[in-house]
This record gives C-alpha cells, sequence and structure tokens, in this order.
C-alpha cells in the first residue's frame, strides 16, 4: 500500500465493540489464553509490577493486536502480557497506554479497556503517576482513587448511552485494598487534558472543587470500563505535589525519578493487592 495501515477505530462507522472483541480474538490466538479474569493497565512507576504478579504466559507487542496498531512513525506502543497468578487467575497486563492529549481521539484511548472486557476480565485495575493536592502527601505515596471528576469535556460514550457512575471506583475493591495496607489514603482524581501541568491556579480550582489528585489519563478509561460492565479499582503513585501546592517547578526528570524510586514498594503492594481480588 501507498500509505500507512489506518487504524480500524479511525473509521467513524465501524463499531468500537466489535473492534475490541477482535483484538481480543488477537490476544487469545497470540497468547493461547482464551479468557482473562482481570486486566491492570500499567501507569508510570507501576510497570515493575508485572514481573511480580505471577508468570509470564505470553507477551504481545501491541501492534500485533486489532486496533492498537499505529502509523509506522509514532514509533513504539508498549506491549500486552498474560500473566498466571499464583491463585491460577490470568490477568492481562496492559503496558501500553493511550493519552487523551495524543490527539488520537477517545476511542483510542479506551480501546484497551474495551479490550480487556472483551477478554472476559471482570474487574479493571487503572493505576497512572498523577500529582498530589492533599499537602499531607508525599511523592512516590500510592493513593486510591475513590471518585472522579472528568475536566476533559469528552466521553468515551458515543450517541445517547447514559451510563450510571455512582460507586465507579468500587468500594468493594478499595476496602479490599485497604486490607493489604490499611495506611492507603484515598482521593479524588480530576483528570486534565494535558499535556502541561497545571498552573498553580488551575490546582486550586480542582481542590475547590473537591479534587485531591491530578492526572491526565484514568477518568476517560473508568466510564468505559464502567460501560463494559468491570468493577474498577484505581491507584495513583503521587509521584509529584501539584503546581503551587510544591514551591519548586514540576520537572519531568524528576517525576519519572520519583516513581523510579518507588516502583520496587508500591509494584509489591499492586501484587499483593491483585492477589487478594
Ligand atoms: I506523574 O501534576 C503526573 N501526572 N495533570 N498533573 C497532571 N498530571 C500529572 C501530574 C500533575 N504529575
Amino acid at each position: 500500500m501507498a500509505h500507512s495501515p489506518q487504524n480500524p477505530l479511525d473509521d467513524p462507522a465501524a463499531d468500537p465493540f466489535e473492534i475490541a472483541a477482535r483484538a481480543a480474538a488477537d490476544i487469545a490466538r497470540l497468547t493461547g489464553v482464551e479468557n482473562h479474569d482481570i486486566a491492570l493497565t500499567l501507569g508510570s512507576g507501576w510497570g515493575k509490577a508485572a514481573e511480580i504478579i505471577g508468570e509470564t504466559i505470553a507477551s504481545v507487542p501491541a501492534t500485533e493486536v486489532t486496533g492498537f496498531s499505529r502509523p509506522a512513525l509514532e514509533g513504539h506502543v508498549g506491549t500486552l502480557r498474560s500473566i498466571r497468578t499464583p491463585s491460577g487467575r490470568n490477568v492481562l497486563v496492559i503496558g501500553a497506554r493511550t493519552h487523551y492529549y495524543e490527539d488520537h481521539g477517545v476511542r483510542r484511548v479506551v480501546h484497551s479497556v474495551r479490550t480487556a472486557a472483551a477478554t472476559g476480565a471482570k474487574i479493571m485495575v487503572l493505576t497512572n503517576g498523577a500529582g498530589g493536592i492533599r499537602e499531607t502527601w508525599k511523592p512516590g505515596q500510592p493513593v486510591l482513587i475513590s471518585d472522579h471528576i472528568n475536566l476533559t469535556a469528552d466521553s468515551p460514550l458515543e450517541g445517547a448511552t447514559f451510563i450510571d457512575l455512582t460507586d465507579l471506583y468500587s468500594r468493594r475493591l478499595r476496602d479490599i485494598a485497604r486490607q493489604i495496607d490499611p495506611s492507603l489514603d484515598e482521593g479524588v482524581y480530576c483528570q486534565f487534558r494535558g499535556p502541561h501541568y497545571e498552573t498553580p491556579a488551575e490546582v486550586q480550582m480542582a481542590k475547590h472543587i473537591g479534587g485531591h489528585i491530578v492526572g491526565m489519563s484514568t477518568a476517560l478509561e473508568a466510564i468505559a470500563a464502567r460501560q463494559a460492565g468491570m468493577e474498577i479499582l484505581g491507584l495513583s503513585l503521587i509521584t509529584n505535589l501539584a503546581a503551587g501546592i510544591q514551591e519548586t517547578p514540576l520537572s519531568h526528570a524528576e517525576v519519572i525519578e520519583a516513581g523510579q524510586a518507588a516502583e520496587p514498594v508500591i509494584s509489591s503492594l499492586l501484587a499483593r493487592i491483585v492477589e487478594a481480588l
């Protein structure tokens, strides 16, 4: 062909759920694992968890799965892994997140979540790196997401689809996480579009409207996960205090560094939580 292959999700007439079903069939074929029980999206700082959750049965480049492919120049999209936990459950680990700020549209942002549901997953664990608004929080601290405020002004739902978002971040799953680590605090996640970090005034706005965590990924994914009927557990690694809460400017390098420092601790926490789900 003269040009790079198009992503089927970019055809407005295509059904994103049918494409997710095709992606799930690709995963079954490429991993040899017919069904998954739990899906886990690993955000910044959480990557090491994949190694300790269980035995990796198969690892698949996301580019081989329908809907994850992109024009070649945009490069690397990450890996999908099938992991068997000690208790014998199949976990689909998604290391290939598409962010809203990449401007490929919200269908691409939530495709991995819809695919996870199509593989049979009943629980969606969404993790991310984020900024903290609560002054008592320290960089490197993991917190549970109790609810969200979606400031993207967008939705993964198409047409007049009305979905209840009460208890979106399952209380039952948060309670299980707190049985593993009773010191886990929780807060309301505000999704901004990014990719710039907030101004201090925007952080104050988020605080005044009830937010405690600022990020760029999880709210849209959680809405799609709920639409797909999954139960959701959200975990943020506070890599930095939000702009104006911390006195120094935000630096991407420092954010990455805080993530790396926290990685061994939060990865083992996550592995223990997954085993308890
Ligand atoms: I890591 O301070 C990380 N991601 N919106 N604000 C927003 N996203 C983030 C931040 C932050 N830190």
